[in-house]
């Protein structure tokens, strides 16, 4: 990990505090040295996990106004945390991927020279320009925060530590993952684990007042496939400043996992997939990992209330945002997730919508950027059809139905909450938690569901014909864009895998990657997953979602799983297999023929418009991109003329 250039140690003054007095692993401790010099952190705390420190930092959090209380009658031990207006979502276009070569990030990620991103991060430029990272954390703690992503031991599981100036992120991180003192035992001496430097890049100077939600303007997310780090400056939210989330279970993992394919000859995948397990009224449970991009309902389809019409059939939770995925000796392919907790999307979260979440979100909660009550607790649009009379918005501003109104923009109410507001509960929360999710060989996948957001073209469930054709629709994948990430909402764009802001390779070598697994362990005898691709959110003439979605998700589902087994029907159509109107259930469901023909119609003008923008995919990732995608396509392209 070379930061490069002298550093000038103030190492004599620096406290460490909370040491393992056990620390065996001294290149860990010379590269916190090494880090906290180069930032000028004020000390160091070398956190253990516990609970006693969890509350110690809330309550600092709390007496800096970064969070509030919430009623502990309404909810207990739960915090309400508001950002800076400015610092509110993932920054895709700040992201950088840092490999050696240009095309090993590939056109889809931005990249920069590792030397170059190291002068402006860490050594400061020739001209003179410092660098970012010099002196970041002055006047602040930096925190050294131990790391498991997924069951501690697994050989699936990877260790990294997070160094941070912000309290927020510490206690986001013990959430998040299994974080503390067993993982500095686990490390030993010389354990292997993926350094993550993070500033929110807003040094104290001497009697400097800090604000509630310290940021910088400036905001750099970068990733060094190589070499294995990660760091993160001037932003505090989400998946920027949780590195153990999107930079290491997903850029950084995803290039693990195709670097081990050069020893092992298969390798793994790191996906943006949530894991489920399913069980039918026989006791037969199958296993689902599923990807969709941030904002399209992954944690509600992890939590699935099977509708009337389903008595006993069970949907639990193994995971509801990353999947690691890695072949077993038998050729099956096995999914751990590697996180403990979820950071999930609160606005559209109700009763209805997904009523196993609310049940987690009873106690021991953070949320970020929601709307506090009167009485102490939470709320955000849709949690309650009608809104409280009156509330504190996420900017802390007075609302009421009628200030939302005034204060809108194009017609539409101003939010209380933020659009991309979340909650961090840890896992343990969750009512239908699958009792597999912490098993550390992970569970054995017999279907892989791709899905985005598309209110025209996409029918409601399509089965791939063959892994190639499965692959194809991952690949192909596109999304109307949501408040997740910054920038504009609601356009289509590509979204290969669920994947497009969180690979850290080239895209078109990871669609090679899925290609060789599937070769490899079909060659060997294997059954391999059967691949879907789903639409949920096809809209009808007046504008308004035709699916009724979540609960009854679990008809798509049931007829997934029927042919996983081979027991339900479908037609082939331009792209794969999909089910007739009979060959699904709608016991308890009032949805007609001509509804059902809405969203499951393939309207072959629109697929040829569709064609289009996947031709101009494939001219953009034509750098290895493998010949099966174009093959595909001139065949679907005959079945469309045809
Ligand atoms: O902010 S996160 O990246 O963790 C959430 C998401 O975009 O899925
Ligand atoms: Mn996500």
């Amino acid at each position: 990990m070379p930061t490069g250039g002298p550093i000038n140690s103030t190492a004599t003054t620096r406290q460490h505090h909370n040491l393992p007095s056990e620390l065996k692993h001294q290149r860990l401790k010379a590269w916190v040295d090494e880090i906290a010099a180069l930032t000028a952190a004020a000390d160091i705390h070398w956190c253990d996990g516990s609970q006693a420190e969890y509350d110690r930092l809330c309550n600092q959090l709390v007496a800096v106004g970064t969070m509030k209380k919430l009623n502990p009658e309404l909810r207990p031990r739960s915090f309400l945390a508001t950002s800076d207006p400015g610092d509110v979502a993932r920054v895709e276009d700040r992201t950088y991927i840092c490999s050696q070569r240009k095309e090993d990030a590939g056109p889809t990620n931005n990249w920069m020279a590792p030397a170059e991103m190291r002068e402006l991060l860490q050594t400061g430029r020739p001209d003179g320009t410092p660098a970012l990272f010099r002196g970041a954390m002055k006047g602040r703690t930096l925190y050294v925060v131990p790391f498991s992503m997924g069951p501690l031991g697994s050989h699936i599981s990877h260790i990294g530590v997070e160094l941070t100036d912000s309290a927020y992120v510490v206690v986001s991180m013990r959430t998040m993952t299994r974080m503390g003192r067993a993982v500095i035992d686990l490390l030993g001496a010389d354990g292997e684990f993926v350094p993550c430097v993070h500033s929110v890049g807003a040094p104290l100077e001497a009697g400097q007042k800090d604000v509630p939600w310290p940021c910088n303007k400036t905001k750099y997310i970068v990733h060094y496939p190589e070499t294995r780090e990660i760091w993160s400056y001037g932003s505090g939210y989400g998946g920027n400043a949780l590195l153990g989330k999107k930079c290491f279970a997903l850029r950084i993992a995803s290039t693990m996992g195709r670097r081990a394919a050069d020893a092992d000859g298969l390798g793994w995948l790191a996906e943006h997939m949530l894991i489920l397990g399913v069980t039918n009224p026989a006791g037969r449970k199958y296993h689902v990992a599923a990807a969709f991009p941030s904002a399209c309902g992954k944690t509600n389809f992890s939590m699935l209330v099977p509708p009337a019409g389903y008595a006993g059939w069970k949907v639990t939770t193994i995971g509801d945002d990353i999947a690691w995925i890695k072949p077993g000796t038998d050729g099956r392919l096995y999914a751990i997730n590697p996180e403990a907790g979820y950071f999930g999307v609160a606005p559209g979260t109700n009763h209805k919508t997904n009523p196993n979440c609310m049940d987690s979100l009873k106690s021991d909660v953070v949320f970020t950027n929601v709307a506090l009550t009167d009485d102490g607790d939470v709320w955000w649009e849709g949690m309650t059809d009608t809104p409280p009379a009156h509330l504190i918005d996420w900017q802390g501003k007075d609302w009421t139905p009628e200030i939302a109104r005034e204060t809108g923009v194009d017609g539409k109410p101003r939010p209380a909450a933020h659009p991309n507001a979340r909650f961090t509960v840890a896992a343990g929360n969750n009512p239908v938690l699958d009792p597999e999710w912490d098993n550390a060989a992970g569970v054995a996948i017999d279907a892989f569901i791709f899905g985005g957001r598309r209110s025209t073209t996409v029918p409601l469930v399509t089965q791939a014909r063959t892994w190639v054709e499965g692959v194809y629709m991952a690949a192909t994948m596109g999304s109307e864009t949501t408040a997740a990430a910054a920038g504009q909402q609601g356009v289509v764009r590509r979204d290969p895998f669920a994947m497009l802001p969180f690979a850290g390779y080239n895209m078109a070598d990871h669609f090679q990657h899925w290609l060789d697994i599937g070769n490899k362990l079909s060659a060997s005898g294997a059954k391999l997953p059967q691949i879907f691709c789903v639409n949920w959110f096809r809209k009808g003439a007046d504008g308004k979602f035709v699916w009724p979605g979540y609960g009854d998700n679990m008809r798509a589902l049931e007829w997934m799983l029927g042919r996983v087994d081979g027991s339900a029907g479908g037609e082939d159509n331009v792209f794969g297999v999909s089910p007739r109107y009979d060959d699904l259930r709608w016991d308890g469901l009032n949805f007609t023929r001509q509804q059902f023909a809405s969203v499951t119609s393939i309207d072959k003008a629109a697929w040829k418009q569709e064609l289009v923008l996947h031709a101009q995919l494939f001219k953009q990732l034509e750098y290895h991109l493998p010949k099966e995608l174009p093959a595909t396509m001139a065949r679907i392209e005959e079945r469309l003329a045809g």
